[in-house]
């Protein structure tokens, strides 16, 4: 173990992995230390979750105990560089719970909120976007509206595909939605020239009855080919969209040149991506506007504000991932983490359930368009574990797409 290079010294006595399922499934890792305080990390990886609790109770927690808690870098290169075995998003989501639990110690230690660690505030509010859908047009529409009323200055516009029986990220309430549905994976059928043809009809109307002040959002959820997803940003132009999100998967991170050569939207892209790895070209070519790792998926707080550091040499901004697959702990980090950086963009905040919101008190809050952290030291969040107890896991799965020949498509 390294060693420690001052007198002060949070010891990790335990730690604790905690499923709960007030209504979806979250993991939290629970670190104890000898100080008197504790820490909480959100390793929720959604479909998968019971894979990143092996990966903390199996093979991470016992490297930590006798650890100073206040050696976060260390702790962090230690789990990420130590595995020999890195990236991907059970290690990253693993490695990121440890991450946000240690924050959260040294906050509680110093008796600071966390964003004051990561040098004092940038900006007064945290602006957040939420998600109007409907299966029509003009119910996505008056979602928006109804949004727009709450004081949202962005929303996220996902409507129905006329001749599709469902759509992924268009669901049945007007307010809440949870794409992780099924004890077995739904099977949705896709047809990309019946979405390309609807989605510039929501923009217009959207802008029509909307407003030109709102910012407009669309989520393509990787569905295109980049010559595709060209020909999409090109007719969403004339409505200005504020983004377009995960317009092609990125494995292949050139294959945004392509949308870049016939497009203005802006892109946004990232919220499945584990490391600054997934995205170095991506930023350093600069191809995307926004950048959507998260601090869950991407290894924590510190990897967050590396990728953030390297985004913003680019003119890149962030735009965290933030569906209610991201549990209040993550998102309490994500609001210290916006507020302290210098090239924040914007925050996807989809509400979660009254339920969710017991499991795990919390304190931020909604006004005028955005999310505003509160003064507790640390991250400001904690688990109610005797409510937790009482909401066993249930295995649950995002849908699969298929075009509607059958064919499994993932380009
Ligand atoms: O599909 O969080 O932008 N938001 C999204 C989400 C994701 C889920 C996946 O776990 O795309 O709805
Ligand atoms: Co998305």
């Amino acid at each position: 173990m390294a060693n420690t290079p001052s007198s002060t010294h949070a010891k990790i006595l335990s730690a604790k992995v905690i499923v709960t399922c007030p209504g979806r499934n979250f993991v939290t890792l629970k670190i104890e230390t000898d100080q008197g305080v504790y820490g909480l990390g959100d390793a929720t990886l959604n479909g998968r979750e019971l894979s990143v609790v092996s990966y903390l109770e199996d093979h991470v927690i016992p490297c930590l105990i006798g650890r100073d808690a206040h050696q976060i870098e260390d702790i962090w290169q230690y789990l990420y560089r130590g595995a020999y075995w890195r990236r991907g998003p059970v290690t990253m989501s693993a490695i990121a719970a440890v991450d946000m639990a240690l924050w959260d110690i040294k906050g509680k230690i110093a008796g600071l909120p966390l964003y004051q660690l990561l040098g004092g505030a940038c900006r007064t509010g945290v602006m957040v976007y939420g998600h109007a859908n409907g299966t029509t047009i003009e119910n996505t529409v008056e979602v928006a509206q109804s949004y727009q009323a709450l004081g949202y200055k962005a929303i996220r516009l996902q409507c129905g595909v006329p001749g599709l029986s469902s759509t992924y990220g268009v669901s049945k309430d007007k307010m809440f939605y949870e794409p992780a549905d099924a004890d077995l994976p739904t099977e949705n059928e896709w047809n990309t020239e019946a979405y390309m043809r609807v989605v510039p009809k929501l923009f217009k109307a959207a802008r029509e009855a909307l407003g030109d002040e709102v910012h407009l959002l669309h989520d393509v959820h990787h569905r295109l080919t980049p010559i595709e997803a060209g020909r999409l940003g090109r007719d969403l132009e004339p409505y200005r969209p504020f983004w377009m999100e995960d317009a092609t998967p990125a494995e292949n991170q050139e294959s945004f040149k392509l949308i870049r050569q016939h497009t203005t939207t802006p892109l946004a892209v990232g919220e499945i991506f584990n490391t600054l790895w997934d995205c170095k070209d991506l930023i350093s070519n600069q191809l995307i506007d926004y950048i959507r790792a998260t601090v869950v998926h991407a290894g924590g707080i510190t990897h967050l504000k590396r990728i953030a550091s390297f985004a913003d040499v680019y003119g890149v901004k962030t735009g965290c991932h933030g569906a209610t697959d991201l549990s209040p702990v993550c998102m309490s980090a994500a609001l210290h983490f916006d507020v302290s950086i210098p090239n924040f963009g914007i925050q996807e905040y989809m509400r979660h359930t009254e339920l969710t919101d017991e499991v795990f008190p919390h304190n931020y809050s909604f006004k005028a368009g955005s999310l505003h952290i509160g003064e507790a030291p640390g991250l400001g969040v904690d688990i109610d574990e005797e409510k937790a107890a009482k909401y066993p896991y249930q295995r649950a799965y995002l849908p699969v797409n298929r075009l509607q020949d059958g064919t499994l498509f993932n380009w």
